[in-house]
């Protein structure tokens, strides 16, 4: 847990406690005895404080938060440091984050290594840095750098901190590090706490109206503001004081709780639960896109931008010449936001490789079909690429609803082959669902669950059915919403009850995005319903600047005259008489249903945990992460409660309509239900 060596009289502390360095207790416990030791030893004038491996320290044990935490606690260990008597100097060897970053403010000296990434994270777990964070950063680099790196929880490189006065040297080499740390070690104690705090209250408040997008729907940034100016305007005991208050009361919190479940959801559901986790992987040098269009180009971006190289295969020379210039615009919109430079623009399109000779796919050790979203396609393509395919390259449909199987029963190796359903804009959506058909081999699946993590995607396995995970889940809202919207509702007053839950939209303006026309057979003649009456006139959605509202040159939505009226003309057609629909039942029957789904997607084993379904929809629409994802805040909003509503509202839903006999065990097993 903690490693003390002496080298002449500098003592040497190492943090280890793999795999990451956390501070639980034995951690804490063995820092506390080794200062105490080092203060009291006539024998050692210094001490370095270091991690073992790649990380310093990823900061607090975050699985012992909901339990008594055991002394000694990790201000009262911080305390210890920063009195010591002889300079106290943190050899920063690699990531410093949470309480990691916190023992370094506490040491009187912070050297770091290039590579190192300096952070406090906390605010994206609900909490705000408990161990004296708030209060010494400000006093190191003022309150407004320190409101930035605590609010936004994004950490910042060694040469930033070094800019900012966060850490005194930054050093190239891990072989300098100590040594750099050892120039301090004839340099006197300097406790962070006795420095002044640059920078005041107002500060504090112009930041909070300078960043609205880091404060919504959330309480821990506005704890860390507080905290700050507390540092800003108290003496030091009381700033201390206020952020232990704070930081009890968040983590105590619904919203950490919803965090926390976050953080190791994500991290869960890279387990495969019936494979070895050492299973062997199938090497992939070469990855082959089929379809340069909009996700085709997404979906080849991550993979340049990982360095691998692509072979991206179109029917026709404008199709490959207009996917490779969108390609080239968007890594150029990146480098034009300082994001990458343009040598790395240029490093990631030498990997690219458009082609009209199928055939070159054969070269490629994957290859991603995403073509046109049509079952027929699909066979007609995977038939021709099983015949081009090098023996054990692995075949991906980017599918995003239809039949893995089916696609697979195409080839002559099913085992091969299996979904991979990235989200638009496939760049930049952080989740891709992976589709296991029934005969995808254990390897091929271990192989691209592994890939999806390595091109900086959170990967989530999913079973074989239409929708998979994701869009199953979307199908009953959506139908809901229509009908919701034909009853008497409006699409404004839909979507604002999702966007006031917290969704970045709401069902109709997500289709207005996505476009009206997906799905469409195409004829204008035929009108079923209200999507096709908006198909037929043209009003596809933003693409087109009009779908169930309209949009102006910047994309900017307003109510649309001819929508209400075409809202009009159905009900009358379809004999209905308008009638107030409360907030209430458009939660029911537009969130409800879609915890629902979610739990037949459990009993049918489409998802491997329940909290799988929560990372898809947190990574892939936006559910807001304060919440934890549909299902873990089901259980918050009360199973019973929602069975409650289900059946209330059961009359007014889709046909087919059944209420998940897991969700009524749950409903049963968790509370009374409701009156
Ligand atoms: N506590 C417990 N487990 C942790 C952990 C942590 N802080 N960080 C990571 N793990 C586990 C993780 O669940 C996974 O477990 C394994 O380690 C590898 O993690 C008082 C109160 C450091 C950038 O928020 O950001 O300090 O799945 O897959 O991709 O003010 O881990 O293998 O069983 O993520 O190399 C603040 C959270 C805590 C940092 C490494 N610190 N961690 O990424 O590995 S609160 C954080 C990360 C705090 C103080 C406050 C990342 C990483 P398993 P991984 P990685």
């Amino acid at each position: 847990m903690i490693r003390s060596e002496k080298t002449g009289p500098i003592l040497r502390i190492t943090i280890d406690n793999p795999p990451v360095n956390a501070l639980g207790a034995g951690v804490r416990a063995g820092l506390a005895q080794a200062i105490a030791a080092a203060a009291e030893d006539q024998s050692v004038g210094a001490v370095i404080v270091t991690g073992s491996g790649k990380l310093f320290s990823a900061g607090a044990d975050i699985s012992e938060f909901g339990k008594p935490l055991a002394d000694p606690q990790l201000p009262d260990v911080l305390a210890a440091i920063e009195t010591c008597p002889k300079p106290v100097i943190a050899a920063i060897n690699g990531t410093a984050l949470g309480g990691g970053l916190e023992i370094a403010l506490a040491c009187h000296y912070r050297v770091a290594l290039a590579s190192a990434k300096l952070g406090l994270p906390e605010v994206k777990l609900g909490i705000l840095p408990g161990a004296g964070g708030t209060q010494r950063l400000p006093r190191l680099v003022g309150v407004e750098a320190a409101l930035k790196m605590i609010v936004s929880g994004d950490p910042v490189s060694a040469s930033t901190a070094a800019a900012s006065g966060l850490v005194d040297m930054v050093v190239e080499s891990a072989e300098g590090l100590f040594d750099a740390a050892a120039a301090f070690a004839n340099s006197p104690a300097r406790p962070t706490s006795a420095r002044a705090v640059s920078g005041d209250a107002a500060s504090a408040d112009a930041f909070v109206a300078a960043n609205p997008r880091l404060f919504r729907g959330l309480t821990a940034p506005f704890a860390c503001v507080e905290a700050v100016k507390a540092a800003a305007t108290l003496p030091l005991a009381e700033g201390l004081a206020t952020e232990r208050r704070l930081f009890l009361e968040l983590v105590s919190g619904e919203q950490s709780q919803a965090l926390r479940h976050a953080f190791f959801a994500e991290r869960s559901a890279a387990r495969i639960e019936d494979l070895p986790k050492d299973i062997a992987k199938r090497p992939v040098g070469r990855v082959g896109v089929i379809g340069a269009g909009t996700m085709g180009g997404g979906i080849a971006m991550n993979f340049l931008s990982a360095g691998l190289p692509v072979t991206m295969v179109e029917t026709s020379a404008e199709a490959l010449e207009r996917g490779a210039a969108l390609i080239r615009k968007n890594y150029e919109a990146t480098a034009a936001k300082g994001r990458l430079t343009t040598a790395q623009v240029e490093a990631a399109m030498a990997l690219l490789t458009p082609t009209l000779e199928f055939g070159a796919l054969g070269e490629c050790d994957l290859v991603i079909e995403a073509v046109y979203e049509n079952m027929e396609v699909k066979k007609q393509v995977f038939g021709r690429l099983d015949a081009v395919a090098r023996p054990g390259a692995i075949l991906a449909s980017n599918t995003s609803y239809l039949d893995v199987d089916a696609i697979a029963a195409c080839t002559s190796r099913p085992q091969d082959v299996l979904g991979m359903h990235f989200f638009s804009p496939a760049n930049v959506m952080k989740l891709v669902e992976v589709v296991r058909g029934a005969k995808t081999a254990p390897d091929v699946l271990a192989t691209i669950m592994a890939l999806g993590q390595k091109i900086g995607k959170v990967p989530v396995v999913a079973g074989v059915c239409y929708g998979f995970i994701g869009n199953r889940m979307l199908i009953p809202r959506q139908d809901n919403a229509l009908s919701l919207v034909m009853e008497g509702a409006s699409p404004e007053q839909v979507d604002k009850v999702h966007t006031d839950f917290g969704m970045p939209m709401g069902p109709f303006q997500m289709t207005d995005l996505a476009g009206v026309d997906i799905g469409w057979h195409r004829d204008p003649e035929r009108i079923d319903d209200l999507k096709d009456a908006l198909c037929a006139q043209g009003r596809w959605g933003q693409k087109t600047g009009a779908g169930f509202y309209d949009y102006d040159a910047a994309r900017k939505r307003s109510s649309s005259p001819v929508v209400a009226a075409l809202i009009e003309e159905f009900r009358k057609r379809e004999g209905v008489t308008p009638r107030a629909i409360c907030d209430e039942e458009i939660v029911v029957r537009t969130l409800y249903t879609m915890v629902n789904e979610g739990a037949k997607i459990l009993e049918e084993g489409i998802a491997q945990r329940s909290s799988d379904i929560d990372v898809v929809w947190l990574y892939g629409y936006g559910w807001p992460r304060w919440t934890g994802g549909p299902m873990f805040w089901a259980e918050r909003e009360g199973f019973a409660k929602i069975v409650a509503g289900l059946e209330r509202y059961a009359k007014s839903m889709p046909e087919g309509f059944s209420i998940s006999p897991l969700l009524r065990q749950q409903a049963t097993a968790t509370e009374e239900p409701v009156a």
